[in-house]
């Protein structure tokens, strides 16, 4: 098998134009460093012409950045390129055609984690797209993070059902899971070693042969698809495991009266060969497009390729049990906000909640699965009243969002300090009370970015995650 498509590549020859399927903070960046190689003569950014992302289309053939948020190196080098006439946006596929690889990197939501149920709609229906347009000798990679056995499963059979042509035969198929972080998709795309895994070797060639020119410090790491698929959630799946781990951490030294931020110092401080302790930060909670689903991928994968691990019978798996710990940190949040009320004889019932921080990650407008969501439906659930501050998000449907820090701590009887921007570590604690107009006024930090002492010595009401040596402070007359 694998010496057809290897002598179908060569016939090829080099690969030289390249389709980039879904236009989003993976493949923007993507795109626009594949234009950036000065073999490769073309790239094509394939975007939905629909109501919620077709503006992208303009945009980004005028060179321009649809992301929200700060991506350095990304405005200057998509001008470059389109200048250069080296990347266009289109929503017609049809030019997948003449494409020598195709990438696609289209989000890979959970429906019902409970039951494990991906939505592979929005990946089905870019595979279906590639699928009807795929030429023979071309190479497909999949960069979404999957379910591990959907390279060789549902991904293989929708691009020869559409195709008619063969999988490791007529054209290659590969997995090489994207590895960015919103705020550093350059760096990260040139600078992390990239997991590469075809469902056969010439397949993988392919797929180190379209990457490596883009890689500055960044390796190539071959192997399997499976692997590489099995590779990407469990590397995020260890990240919410050890968050989890910390979180868990920080709810304990509440309890105990101890600052987990001490404990944590004290942890990361033994250093040796073989025994470095990666303790990574508590916090109000883990959003983003990848943690908060990453693990249920890995867990189905044990379902799809009908693996039946051998683990501690009638004992929940470890990495399910940290997502629930993480998921009820931001419960923890409006428990917190809840206890500090009380102390001054207020309950959530009725009462003002100022939330600073809708995106999941700071200095960022990327608000996907964010933390403070379950917060607001918490207080909410609980009567209380919430208005949000983001400096970065706007026009969330049914979220009542605003740019003007002082509107939103206006009345409010609670703050609670939920990502960690930049505006936020200067909050100053005289003028925050005047606003709120109470005399003892709560605080929530989320993510340890207030000085707890400055605002308690105003007289605030102080709860920290993880700040034990705090929360049960004297109130300051
Ligand atoms: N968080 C904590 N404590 C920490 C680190 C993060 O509470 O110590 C929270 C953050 O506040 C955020 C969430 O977790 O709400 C996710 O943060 P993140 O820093 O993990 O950001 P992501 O999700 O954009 O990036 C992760 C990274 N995965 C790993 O490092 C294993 C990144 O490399 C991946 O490319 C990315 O997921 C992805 O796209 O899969």
């Amino acid at each position: 098998m694998g010496g057809k498509l290897a002598t179908l590549f060569s016939k090829q020859g080099p690969i030289t134009t390249i389709g980039v399927v879904g236009m989003g903070y993976v493949g923007i960046p993507s795109a626009a460093l594949f234009a950036d190689v000065p073999h490769y003569r073309h790239v094509y950014g394939f975007q939905r012409a629909s109501r919620s992302s077709g503006y992208k289309i303009t945009l980004l053939n005028k060179g321009e950045n649809p992301l929200v948020g700060e991506e350095p190196g990304l405005p200057e080098l998509l001008q470059k390129v389109v200048s250069a006439g080296k990347f266009t946006c289109t929503p017609d596929v049809a030019s997948i055609r003449s494409c020598d690889a195709i990438t696609i990197a289209i989000q890979t939501p959970f429906l019902n984690p409970a039951d494990l149920e991906p939505d592979f709609t929005p990946l089905s229906d870019g595979l279906r797209a590639v699928g009807r347009y795929l030429a023979k000798g071309s190479l497909v990679v999949l960069e979404s993070t999957i379910t591990p056995g959907t390279t060789q499963g549902i991904a293989r059979e929708i691009l020869e059902e559409e195709s008619g042509l063969s999988a490791g035969t007529d054209f290659g198929l590969a997995h090489a899971p994207e590895r960015v972080m919103v705020g550093r998709l350059i760096r990260n795309i040139r600078q992390h070693d990239r997991i590469v895994g075809g469902i056969d070797a010439a397949s993988t060639r392919r797929a180190i042969e379209l990457y490596t020119p883009v890689l500055t410090t960044g390796r190539i790491i071959p192997m399997t698809a499976t692997a590489a698929e099995v590779t990407k959630t469990a590397e995020n799946t260890f990240r919410d495991l050890q968050i989890a781990a910390v979180n868990q951490l920080a709810l304990y030294c509440e309890a105990m009266g101890v600052n987990v931020y001490d404990v944590r110092e004290g942890i990361a401080s033994l250093k040796e060969e073989g025994v470095t302790r990666a303790i990574l930060w508590p916090g109000a909670g883990v959003g983003g497009h990848c943690l908060p689903k990453d693990t249920y991928h890995l867990e189905r994968g044990l379902q799809v390729l009908g693996a039946v691990p051998d683990y501690p019978s009638g004992r929940e798996s470890l990495y399910l049990l940290a997502r629930s710990v993480n998921d009820f940190m931001p419960v923890h949040m409006a428990n917190l906000a809840e206890a500090g009320l009380k102390r001054v004889g207020k309950t959530v019932t009725g009462s003002r909640i100022a939330l600073l921080g809708w995106s999941f990650i700071a200095n960022s407008g990327d608000w996907r699965n964010t933390p403070s969501a379950s917060f607001r439906d918490a207080v909410i659930a609980r009567g209380g009243d919430v208005v949000v501050h983001d400096p970065y998000v706007s026009g969330v449907h049914g979220v009542d969002i605003r740019q003007d820090l002082s509107s939103v701590l206006e009345g409010s009887d609670a703050v609670a300090v939920f990502t960690g921007h930049a505006a936020y570590r200067s909050l100053d604690p005289v003028r925050c009370r005047e606003l709120s107009g109470c005399s003892h006024p709560v605080i929530v930090d989320g993510r340890n970015i207030i000085d707890p002492d400055a605002f308690i010595q105003e007289g605030w009401i102080y709860k920290g995650i993880g700040r034990g040596d705090r929360n049960g402070h004297a109130i300051r007359e």
